[in-house]
């Protein structure tokens, strides 16, 4: 067989309930069908149909009592490559194998690789490290105060760049593993917030704990939210609500507190100054009834503010009630007596409204509709017929010549590391870094809600973030834990909060086909997906490699919507109050309003090394004459041009650090290149960014969150890469709209950008607008960005794996490797 030399005809299978097709030369060009006249095209036509109808009938009446899969290497063709030396088990119920379940990750603990997320017992240590050292001082470890000062977040501090690629690539010392730890101070005479650098790990006798922010420096009125004080808030509001009983009962369907009401969502902002904490609340049904979750569709028309600045919750009150948008009423006394005045318009949910909310919550199917026809069969599976094509080592992942680190932590979510396709560095992070939603609704409590996701934590911050069995992954994908530090209870955590595959991608990665040639090769990739849970919202983030060396980053919505309450009698909205200013009626009583998800990502990208400049390919449409004299000084149109005017490109290569958006008047690509890395012909070598958003920020610059966002602004920033530039957003920012310390604005200060280490900021994102198709659940609505290969390689550069390669006159005759069916072992999650 030609160019086909990693095959063996002569193995034979061990197990002789595995048929393996192997057949030869002559008798599997005899079954070639496309390379012959037009006339043998229309007679395999012929005998496709004729066999197609008969397997048709076949398959029909065999369906009843067959017991496998129809097997894809009953196409009869190919050969098998390599040999696995496990015997296959079998299914006592099916006559069919399982697939090998040979496992792709080895014992290689987390902790033995630089860029791991910090381990459980990582995590334990820094918090012994800390109480030991008096840093925290929670009586019996588990804050019950804000007087108290205890851990509020922990998650890998990763090495320093340069000691990572000295480490890495030149044989330099192994960067030990610190954790970044952020502590809440109350106990403190001045109250803050303070962050360190602990180290490191793995003996506890040499690590040291080093401050990375001053005394004072964060205020503490601009920490995130936590549940030490949630439960303060929610203790708060229990008198105010017990006090409402008539006004409830009366309005919502006879809820009465706490029974029936759950949730005091806690909109952000609480103020523009660090100083500032005004919590905006709004009441909510509990729509699962006796469970606790954050749907935020049954948001409830009374809200208010409590005035909880500091440590001393007896200094704090409730103040700025609304009922149905009217108020603000200074106390919850005054909202009653105008209530009971009958002075203002009043809601009256119709008796027997709650019992019908877990229904409508719910995402189960509904067994009033009829069943779709065959949804009683399951799905289309994918499978590895072979066992993984990828291994895993510690965190470490090789697939197909692709080789990275997984990392991240709790705030800004999942991270890359080092990741090498062929042997070269293509990037030497890939992460996540904050997610920025800025809502619009005419809502008490609930307008202008801004929040910074990373605030709150994106892989693990108040949720664990858990694969969902059989849901977010193939049964055959691995799964990784991560861990993340719960607050409340100051202890570490597992969650199975990762998984790698590889997926099928069922279509052509190229092709081709003529009377004389048919080649082509299926698109497969390796998958890093990460679901995370945010509140209401659940996010699912995929890294896809591909064979070719792209590397596709995206990010999906899913989960609750943030609702608010739909007033039939809206003096604000349209004549037949189906929509308002701001969005649409989704449901019997809420409206859906105007919101963006825009998604910031660190792309520390590495052409091969950090010597990177940043190129900008304009696509420009003009006479032939400005075209032709962006290269030289050509003074007259050559006549062989048949037109005046064309397109042509402009290269500019940009010299100082810059936010750029997508212009689809005026069209660029985004090109980073290595200088002094040329392909074989002479182009350097360099790799695209292409941000495929559906969006840019949509507010103006004088919105008072526009600097704590400035992320948003763009769809690539190009910066000089900064070790203290770590993130794109800090995670107190909103908190301190008026005057914000960590945003992206403040990095861009105009320094050279050529041949230099530089860092691509990217943002993609959507506007949602919410439909009544969002409720219950949001279906996906996504963004991304792909890293694609620009002059970096010389060719296609696939041609290193089989292929899929006919053509008439000579033998290049190649495909696949083949395989039998099988059914994956279950995975155990
Ligand atoms: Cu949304």
């Amino acid at each position: 067989m030609a160019d086909n030399p990693g095959f063996d005809e002569s193995i034979s299978n061990p197990d002789s309930s595995r048929k393996y097709r192997v057949q030869s030369e002559e008798q599997t060009k005899s079954q070639c069908f496309i390379f012959c006249s037009h006339l043998s095209v229309l007679f395999v036509f012929v005998v496709g149909l004729v066999g197609g109808i008969l397997i048709g009938i076949y398959a029909y009446h065999g369906s009843k009592d067959s017991t496998s899969c129809q097997n894809e290497s009953s196409q009869g063709i190919g050969t098998r490559t390599g040999t696995d030396n496990l015997t296959p088990t079998t299914s006592p119920q099916r006559n069919i194998v399982q697939c090998p379940n040979r496992n792709p990750k080895d014992d290689t603990p987390y902790e033995s690789t630089v860029f791991a997320p910090l381990t459980v017992n990582e995590m334990k240590m820094v918090s012994d490290i800390l109480w030991q050292g008096s840093y925290i001082t929670t009586v019996d470890r588990t804050p019950r105060s804000l007087k108290e000062t205890f851990i509020l977040y922990m998650y890998l501090l990763p090495p320093r760049k340069e000691d990572a690629i000295r480490y890495l690539y030149h044989n330099g010392m192994k960067p030990g593993r610190y954790a970044r730890v952020h502590i809440q101070r109350g106990a403190e005479q001045v109250p803050d917030i303070m962050e360190y650098k602990v180290g490191p790990l793995g003996s506890s006798s040499n690590a040291t704990v080093i401050p990375l922010t001053r005394p004072g420096e964060i205020h503490f009125n601009s920490r995130p939210y936590d549940g030490v004080e949630v439960t303060a808030l929610n203790r708060l509001l229990d008198g105010d609500m017990k006090a409402l009983e008539s006004l409830m009962r009366e309005s919502f369907d006879d809820a009465t507190f706490p029974d029936d009401l759950f949730i005091f969502f806690f909109n952000g902002p609480p103020g523009l100054k660090e100083t500032e904490r005004e919590t905006r609340f709004v009441i909510g049904f509990k729509g699962f009834q006796t469970i606790k979750d954050v749907d935020l569709i049954n948001l409830l028309p009374l809200s208010g503010t409590v005035h909880n600045p500091g440590t001393n919750t007896l200094d704090w009150y409730t103040h700025s009630y609304y009922y149905l948008n009217q108020g603000p009423y200074r106390t919850v006394s005054d909202l009653i007596a105008e209530y009971n005045s009958n002075t203002i318009r009043k809601v009256r949910l119709p008796a027997g409204y709650r019992n019908t909310l877990q229904k409508r919550l719910f995402s189960e199917r509904d067994e009033s509709l009829p069943l779709r026809e065959y949804a009683d069969r399951p799905g289309a599976r994918s499978y590895m017929p072979q066992g993984p094509r990828f291994s895993i080592s510690g965190t470490k992942v090789k697939w197909m010549d692709w080789n990275f680190h997984i990392s991240g932590g709790q705030l800004n979510g999942p991270a890359l590391f080092d990741i090498r396709f062929k042997g070269n560095r293509i990037a030497y992070e890939l992460a996540v870094n904050d997610i920025a939603l800025e809502y619009a609704m005419d809502a008490s409590a609930q307008n202008g809600i801004i929040y910074m996701d990373a605030t709150y934590g994106i892989m693990g911050g108040d949720t664990p973030s858990t694969i969902i069995r059989d849901v977010d992954c193939p049964s055959y994908a691995t799964i990784l834990n991560t861990s993340y530090w719960h607050s409340f209870s100051q202890n570490a955590f597992d969650m199975k909060s990762i998984c790698v595959f590889e997926e099928d991608g069922q279509e052509a990665l190229w092709r081709h086909f003529s009377t004389n040639f048919a080649g082509g090769m299926r698109n497969r990739h390796l998958v890093v997906r990460v679901p995370v849970v945010i509140g209401n919202y659940d996010y699912i983030f995929d890294f896809k490699f591909y064979i070719d060396g792209k590397l596709y980053t995206n990010a999906k919505a899913s989960g609750y919507i943030q609702a608010s309450f739909w007033d039939e009698h809206n003096p604000h909205a349209s004549g037949d109050k189906t929509r308002d200013a701001f969005g649409y009626r989704v449901s019997d009583y809420q409206t859906g309003p105007i919101h963006d998800h825009m998604f910031g990502f660190k792309v520390d990208m590495d052409v091969i090394d950090s010597n990177n400049s940043f190129e900008l390919v304009h696509w420009k449409a003009g006479d032939i004459l400005d075209a032709l004299k962006t290269q030289s000084n050509i003074t007259q149109v050559p006549p062989y041009f048949i037109y005046n005017q064309t397109r042509y490109l402009e290269y500019e290569t940009m010299r100082r650090e810059a936010g750029l958006r997508l212009n689809y008047d005026n069209q660029k690509l985004f090109v980073v290149v290595n200088e002094n890395m040329r392909n074989k012909w002479g182009v350097k070598r360099g790799y695209q960014i292409v941000p495929l958003s559906t969006a840019a920020q949509s507010l103006p610059e004088n919105h008072p969150a526009m600097k704590a966002l400035s992320f948003t602004k763009y769809h690539v920033t190009v910066t000089k890469r900064k070790e203290e530039e770590q993130y794109l957003s800090s995670i107190y920012d909103i908190n301190r709209m008026d005057n914000p310390k960590g945003y992206l604005d403040l990095m861009l200060d105009n320094e050279s950008i050529v041949n230099e280490d530089v860092v691509n900021w990217v943002t993609v994102g959507f506007l949602h607008v919410p439909t009544s198709e969002d409720l219950p659940m949001t279906v996906r609505v996504e963004s991304g960005f792909m890293l694609k290969p620009f002059n970096f390689f010389d060719t296609t550069a696939t041609f290193d794996m089989p292929q899929y390669s006919e053509s008439q006159g000579n033998n290049n005759v190649e495909y696949e490797p083949t395989f039998d069916a099988c059914i994956e072992p279950n995975t155990e999650y």
